[in-house]
């Protein structure tokens, strides 16, 4: 058999560039001098300012590009031996069937480097940045979900903190560990009684008196590779003082605890639905004393620190379901080109052909926000926390059904285990769930834009009631036209950056309506939230198309035609779909459809089910 270390990967790496690695961009702690002193900074989230009805292009126009020459050329040299490891030595259905990966497997895939791809060189890692990291998902996705789980909790959220809001001396400590000796980290937030609601963990540590360590005490389940880890990200309750009112208040701090404090035990692998090869079990801390120099960040923190790591990970799944959904699409095509029914190939049918384009357009949209995103953080930005949910919930659910659509042109081949997408729709169906379920990211990206178009309101209340003192930002205001991408796009895709902009002003001014009729009642009105994170969505995914395929199109690729059809059918559909949740948000008739869900729904949880008499039992 191949012996993977042939590659040669991470000499390779090391040989060819010792590149630093690019930090994602996480605030640090700041002293409280620094904090008074930083200006004001301006949001530079595409996303977020919509709300608010501002157009701030800088992160999608025009299609960021951030990698230079020579980290192109690593990135690539890197493609081959991990599609080598994926072809020659990994084999995912085996995995799936043992609910297991080999040891051996394992082990190849530690000495390719794909344990580590953004740990710096200098602790062992493969050093790479965001996008390059992103790159190297797609083939993971492409072939393997469960060991994507696998090698995903480790580095996506496991250790992540440590690069995030490490100390050196934590950094020195664990890094090399968790990159080089073959030491699992896992991510722990979820408990029992704490899913969606991660704030309210039970899991408490207690500093001792001499201040020199906590004792943790609590449980977490369904912990990626919680049974397996010995390095542990772990959030719990601390009692901590307000530094306003001197009040005692519990608090979250984020820990890094070692299996070998002692008191950490885990469960039996459960057993799962799809992901198989992947470990999940319940971790369990009793009396764990954990050094006070292991907590991460800062003490009462915990909470943005469990956030951000999210945050800073959630790319990484579209760039991982873009290639789910590629690799998804070639099965179908193969069969598509092949399959003679009635006399023609599937590929002739009108119905078929709707099929493979459709997929082609959702593959192509998660692609371009996956690495639209990615490209930001490596540039810098700190203002991606919405457009990384945003590209979790549209991959996940787009990979969703170009897995469905796959098997409906595949037909009872598509059904059959060899063909591999049985196994692929089982791995998937966890991905609308874990890391933020979509419900919960469409509320909270609902919910923050409508937060910063809120303060803005109020800003400019505030302007008014002192106007010659605010007469630039009040001009400023009354200055603002018409959204116009137009500048930003190649003239084939004029009319769908037309649709688009008027979109993006019918975003702004619903908003407003919204925010206006509703005030802080806003969180209560889910439906319409989940409306406004709808038509944010299709936005995202029409502005960040035209952006790519008019930088395509510009660069004279030979796949520019094609992009620029993708991104004209996106439109089309994505604008409809974005005008009528907009019209949702403020139609009386959609308010009162709302009220009679609701209400048929409290009458299902009275009867505990279904409550209508059969056809049979009718009189
Ligand atoms: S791990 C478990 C994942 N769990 C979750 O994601 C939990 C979901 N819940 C939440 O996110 C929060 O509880 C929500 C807020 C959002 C509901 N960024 O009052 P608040 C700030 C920055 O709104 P709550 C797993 O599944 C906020 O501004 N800040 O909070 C792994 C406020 O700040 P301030 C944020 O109502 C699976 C404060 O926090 C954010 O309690 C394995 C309080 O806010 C945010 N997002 O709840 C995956 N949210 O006080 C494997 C809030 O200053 C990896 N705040 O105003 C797979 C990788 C892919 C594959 C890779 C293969 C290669």
């Amino acid at each position: 058999m191949l012996r993977i270390n042939n590659f040669g990967t991470r000499k390779l790496i090391k040989d060819v560039c010792k590149q630093r690695y690019y930090s994602a961009a996480v605030p640090k702690p700041k002293t409280e001098h620094e904090t008074k002193k930083e200006p004001k900074r301006e949001n530079e989230s595409f996303m977020a300012n919509i709300f608010r009805g501002n157009l701030v292009s800088k992160q999608v126009f025009p299609y960021p590009d951030v990698l230079t020459e020579e980290q192109k050329e690593i990135t690539n040299s890197l493609v081959d031996p991990f599609e080598r490891f994926f072809t020659e030595v990994n084999d995912a259905a085996k995995s799936d069937a043992n609910s297991k990966t080999d040891d051996s497997t394992l082990k190849s895939l530690w000495e390719l480097g794909g344990m580590a791809i953004q740990v710096p060189n200098d602790y062992g890692g493969l050093g790479m940045n965001n996008t390059q990291y992103g790159r190297l998902c797609q083939i993971v996705g492409a072939n393997d979900l469960g060991l994507g789980i696998t090698l995903g909790a480790h580095q996506s959220i496991g250790f992540k903190g440590i690069l995030l809001y490490g100390t050196q001396a934590q950094k020195d400590k664990y890094l090399p560990k968790v990159s080089t000796e073959e030491v699992y980290a896992a991510f722990a937030l979820t408990e029992p009684s704490s899913g969606s609601d991660a704030n309210s963990i039970r899991c408490r540590a207690v500093k001792s008196a001499d201040n020199k360590y906590y004792v943790l005490n609590g449980s977490k389940i369904w912990i990626s590779n919680g049974g397996i880890a010995e390095i542990m990200t772990v959030f719990a309750q601390t009692e901590q003082i307000d530094k306003k009112t001197g009040e005692k208040k519990d608090k979250v701090t984020a820990f890094i605890v070692e299996r070998s404090f002692g008191g950490v035990t885990s469960g039996p692998p459960e057993k799962k639905m799809g992901i198989k090869s992947s470990n999940t079990a319940e971790v369990y801390f009793e009396d764990v004393k954990i050094p006070i120099e292991n907590v991460l960040g800062e003490e009462g923190e915990g909470f943005k620190v469990a956030m951000n790591i999210l945050n800073n990970g959630r790319f990484g799944m579209g760039a991982t379901l873009s290639g789910t959904m590629k690799k998804c699409i070639e099965i179908a095509t193969a069969h598509a080109n092949n399959r003679v029914q009635f006399g023609q190939k599937l590929k002739a049918y009108a119905s078929i052909q709707a099929k493979l384009a459709q997929m082609n357009i959702l593959q192509y949209a998660t692609e371009s926000m996956a690495f639209a995103i990615s490209q930001n953080m490596d540039a810098g930005s700190q203002d991606y926390h919405l457009e990384a949910a945003i590209s979790k919930v549209y991959a996940s659910e787009c990979a969703w059904y170009v897995c469905d659509e796959a098997i409906q042109i595949l037909g009872g081949m598509g059904f059959m285990r060899d063909t591999g997408l049985e196994r692929v729709m089982r791995d998937l169906r966890i991905f609308r769930i874990f890391e933020g379920t979509n419900d919960i990211l469409r509320l909270f990206v609902a919910l923050s834009g409508v937060q910063y178009a809120g303060n803005h309101l109020k800003e400019l209340q505030r302007a008014f009631k002192n106007p010659s003192a605010n007469l630039g930002f009040i001009f400023k205001e009354a200055s603002r036209r018409g959204t116009d991408l137009s500048a930003h796009v190649v003239p084939e895709l004029m009319e769908s950056a037309k649709k688009t902009a008027a979109c993006i002003d019918l975003f702004g001014r619903t908003t407003e309506e919204v925010l206006l009729k509703h005030n802080k009642n806003i969180i209560h009105e889910q439906l319409i939230l989940n409306n406004l994170a709808d038509a944010a969505i299709d936005i995202y995914a029409m502005v960040v198309t035209q952006s790519r395929s008019s930088r395509a199109s510009k660069l004279n690729l030979p796949t520019a035609q094609h992009e620029i059809n993708l991104t004209k059918a996106l439109a089309t559909q994505a604008s409809d779909r974005v005008m009528d949740n907009l019209k949702k948000t403020t139609s009386g008739q959609q308010q009162g459809q709302n009220k009679l869900l609701s209400v048929i729904a409290q009458e299902i949880c009275n009867q505990d089910g279904v409550h209508t008499t059969g056809p049979l039992d009718q009189q």
